[in-house]
């Protein structure tokens, strides 16, 4: 059933819950789930209750048996006529499911033998009738019946026995955030002391034998709950606070109240198998989930389309933590790394929507990047508006006025305005326009006089022709010709299309430094000669504008090399001055190291109106670095050496900046030495970071079998790390051997593609491969089309999300176009295609 639901439609639910019990009797195929849920009518209208794949045994009203003709099973809901309703009543359902062929991993599953469950957005509608929306909050009461050792559920243990245990959530919450977990597994514990002095026992629960990976997760924990004290003034609220490790799940993890079930590869993790980017995960995503409890738990969204006002401001906020806890300067050029990966791309393509979508037809496919990534950028724009101050003041009227409530993101703006006193109405635009606005810049210079001229443009998106001006703030820096900063950052607020700003009094032309820490998510256009990018690159003060001048510079020179001009002279110039100061900024120097990905060189060629020709541009990259590497062999070859572990593995900011310039110099040195190096350091290597980067090297240069032939002999027992393996060959992998290499790996009996790690390690790891998965046969397109369609009747939304594959076939050239919209076609004329798979290729192929 597709239907079109829209934001406009919402309306207040009439009945609010006193109290919500449940009672379940686990067993694989046959668990019965008895509620009993305390109503009253608050206005008039029937009662609507949501459910998917139940069997219903009984339903009834304050004891009354109800009709079972009141189900309208394609509808997934039961109506009960206001008119047969007293004010006051209890509802009370017996249900069967089956937790075991429930392989969509939506509502009550089992992963590994043990019983979890995940409800976000619509999956309590999988387990029992219930109002199946964010706004109708309850308190909890649940009582699990199992022989299974660990019984879970929300809130704090009220009486646990063998056989059966009782949980009550005090705090009202909607039913996405239930969660339940049974199994056999094994804690490891600590406590925290909130900052009023109470204590709380922690938990960070893994499959037996496990134990010894899940140290750094708690240690997450515990900087996390610090760190929202701290930051937020935001106290933890439940006697105890779980987290569970599974090995099936569809995203990386979900916040459900104090008990947080997570993807077992953002818990579990040592040196020998984890990589440092891995680390840098787990505490992120702890962090996240953490952090909803306020933002999210505490104070819910209203409806679907309010999502990133948790996912935004969430996000924003674990941003916030990673900057804290290690450089802040890395973090933001990750983050807007990502942006421009994941986001920029989705704007610019058939799936580009606002943060605040006002229609969908499946919600699970707008767990986006914009309404993540974007909704924390437009957070950052609005404190950068407000100042740090403002920000705060807005944060606690916010925590203060709305806890305990489902909200929208007019109560988000209004609390900003009513704490700063600012308009924000335009600013509002931000969240419900969709496309990333173009800013471009024209100067002028005139006796001591820099004009800055302005304008900003929205390309059409689905939906959105034409989008009015937003607010966007322009911090700037002016770096004199001699490297000297003649003007600190500045922000300068843009209102209009067209905007010009002045400076006066100054002594020679400045190079101005432009969206200083990436000030606002937009595109620039400007015209910059590479020496100016050069003294940007020397002598900018703030880091993000400083690496963006060195990106540019690759960037421009890796262009016009796929056109077959010759280009790069001044990158490889700049680089040298780099690697001869690399020891005062090990990270920074990493980051400048590594040119620009054949993806984001697609994007930019796509956005200047030209058709990008990905053999072409694989070509020009790996020319450059051959370029780059012959001219600066001396110290590239001094720097990895320089670089080796000093000490044992430590997973901090020190240690993997190291580690991540060692790797950079390595990927150069590789295409010298025919990957001798990467040989040698994947033989010695005591962590996997490096191990990892070896391998992808050998991969790259055609030598690995023995390499991978010894990795899985090592690691055959360890799905996470086996999930590496499948993931990097068809990543690395020269384009025209990446299919047949998927091919090969998707034939193995290890192949397990219902689990979606294994799944997406595999499928991911092509279409990450630019020039193999847009091979000009089209094979890359139909061997993803194939698994896609394989997946899509065992779990719909992992197969949906992984659509976003085909989002830019539009920007390649007639051939290209031709073969993946004949794939496309296929999935979606196939009988019975799932609802997410089926909005997602509609959209895409609209
Ligand atoms: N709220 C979680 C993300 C999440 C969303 C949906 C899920 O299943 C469909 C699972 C997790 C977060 O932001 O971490
Ligand atoms: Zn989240």
């Amino acid at each position: 059933m597709s239907v079109t639901q829209y934001l406009a439609d919402w309306r207040p639910y009439p009945y609010e819950i006193a109290e919500t019990r449940l009672e379940f009797s686990l067993t694989p195929n046959a668990t019965r789930v008895r509620s009993q849920i305390e109503f009253r009518r608050v206005a008039e209208g029937d009662l609507v209750l949501d459910g998917a794949g139940l069997r219903t045994v009984s339903l009834a009203i304050d004891g009354k048996p109800l009709d079972a003709g009141l189900i309208r099973e394609a509808e997934e809901k039961l109506v009960i006529p206001a008119a047969e309703l007293p004010e006051s009543f209890t509802f009370e359902a017996e249900v069967e499911i089956d937790p075991e062929a429930n392989t969509a991993l939506e509502g009550l599953y089992l992963s590994g033998g043990m019983f979890c469950t995940q409800c976000e957005a619509e999956g309590f509608r999988h387990i029992t009738w219930y109002p199946d929306r964010p706004d109708v909050m309850a308190p909890f009461r649940v009582t699990i019946h199992s022989d299974m050792p660990v019984l879970l559920s929300n809130g704090n243990p009220v009486s646990v026995e063998p056989g059966k245990a009782v949980w009550h959530d005090p705090w009202p919450k909607p039913a996405y955030l239930f969660a339940l977990v049974a199994g056999e597994l094994h804690a490891i514990s600590d406590s925290f002391t909130t900052l009023s002095g109470r204590k709380v026992g922690l938990n960070v629960w893994v499959r037996p034998g496990d134990e010894d990976r899940a140290g750094y997760a708690m240690e997450s924990l515990i900087r996390s709950m610090k760190w929202d004290e701290e930051a937020y003034g935001r106290e933890y609220d439940l006697d105890v606070f779980n987290i569970v490790a599974v090995d099936d799940f569809n995203i990386g993890a979900m916040e459900n109240k104090g008990l947080n079930i997570f993807n077992s590869k953002l818990v579990l993790a040592t040196a020998e198998t984890a990589t440092d980017g891995d680390y840098e995960r787990i505490e992120g995503v702890i962090g996240h989930e953490y952090f909803h409890n306020w933002t999210g738990n505490r104070i819910t969204c209203r409806d679907w389309f309010q999502l990133c006002l948790k996912e935004g401001l969430t996000v924003f906020r674990d941003q916030q933590f990673t900057s804290d806890m290690r450089s802040a300067a890395v973090k933001r050029i990750h983050d807007v790394q990502t942006l421009r990966a994941r986001q920029f791309r989705e704007d610019a393509g058939p799936l580009s929507h606002p943060p605040r979508p006002d229609h969908y037809q499946e919600i699970n496919n707008f767990y986006t990047a914009t309404v993540y990534e974007k909704g924390a950028e437009v957070i950052g724009m609005l404190k950068r508006l407000v100042g740090d101050e403002g920000y705060r003041a807005a944060l606690d009227l916010y925590f203060d006025r709305h806890d305990g409530q489902a909200c929208t993101i007019e109560d988000w703006i209004k609390v900003f305005e009513d704490a700063t006193g600012r308009d924000l109405a335009q600013f509002k635009r931000w969240y419900t326009d969709a496309g990333t606005p173009r800013l471009s810049l024209s100067e002028e210079w005139t006796d001591g006089r820099l004009t800055l001229d302005f304008r900003q443009h929205v390309a059409p998106t689905p939906g959105q022709q034409d989008k009015p001006a937003r607010v966007i703030p322009i911090a700037i820096g002016l770096i004199g010709p001699n490297g000297d900063e003649v003007l600190p950052t500045t922000v300068l607020e843009m209102t209009q299309e067209m905007q010009s700003f002045s400076f006066d009094g100054l002594g020679a032309r400045p190079v101005v430094s432009l969206l200083r820490g990436f000030s606002a998510p937009v595109t620039v256009a400007r015209e910059m000669t590479a020496d100016e990018q050069a003294l940007l690159l020397a002598h900018d003060t703030d880091p993000y504008a400083r690496w963006q001048a060195g990106h540019d510079l690759a960037l421009d020179a890796l262009i016009a090399r796929s056109r077959g001009e010759t280009a790069g002279m001044e990158l490889i110039r700049a680089i040298g001055g780099l690697l001869d100061d690399a020891e005062t900024d090990l990270a920074f120097t990493a980051l400048c190291l590594a040119l620009p990905g054949e993806e984001e060189i697609a994007t930019t060629i796509a956005a200047s109106g030209t058709t990008p020709d990905p053999e072409a541009i694989h070509a020009a990259r790996r020319g450059l670095m051959d370029d780059i590497a012959t001219e600066h062999e001396p110290a590239l070859a001094r720097l990895y050496d320089a670089m080796a572990p000093q000490g044992p593995y430590q997973p901090d900011a020190e240690g993997s900046a190291r580690r991540s310039l060692r790797l950079a110099c390595l990927a150069y040195l590789s295409r010298l030495d025919g990957a001798a190096r990467a040989d040698a350091l994947f033989a010695e290597a005591g962590n996997m970071t490096e191990r990892q980067g070896a391998l992808e090297q050998l991969i790259a240069h055609g030598r690995a079998d023995e390499a991978l032939a010894a990795f899985e002999a090592e690691f055959r027992g360890n799905r996470l790390v086996m999930d590496k393996w499948f993931m990097v060959q068809p990543l690395r992998s020269a384009p025209d051997a990446a299919v047949a290499k998927a091919g090969e790996l998707a034939a193995r009996p290890d192949f397990d593609w219902k689990n979606p790690n294994r799944f997406r390690a595999l499928i991911a790891g092509l279409t990450a491969n630019h020039a193999g998965f847009h091979a000009a046969d089209g094979s890359g397109y139909g061997f993803v089309a194939d698994w896609l369609m394989k997946l899509d009747p065992v779990n719909p939304q992992t197969t949906a999300r992984m659509c976003s594959a085909f989002e830019t076939i539009s920007r390649y050239d007639a051939g290209r176009r031709a073969k993946a919209r004949a794939a496309l076609e296929r999935i979606a004329a196939m009988p019975g295609l799932s609802r997410n798979t089926s909005e997602m290729v509609t959209r895409i192929l609209a």
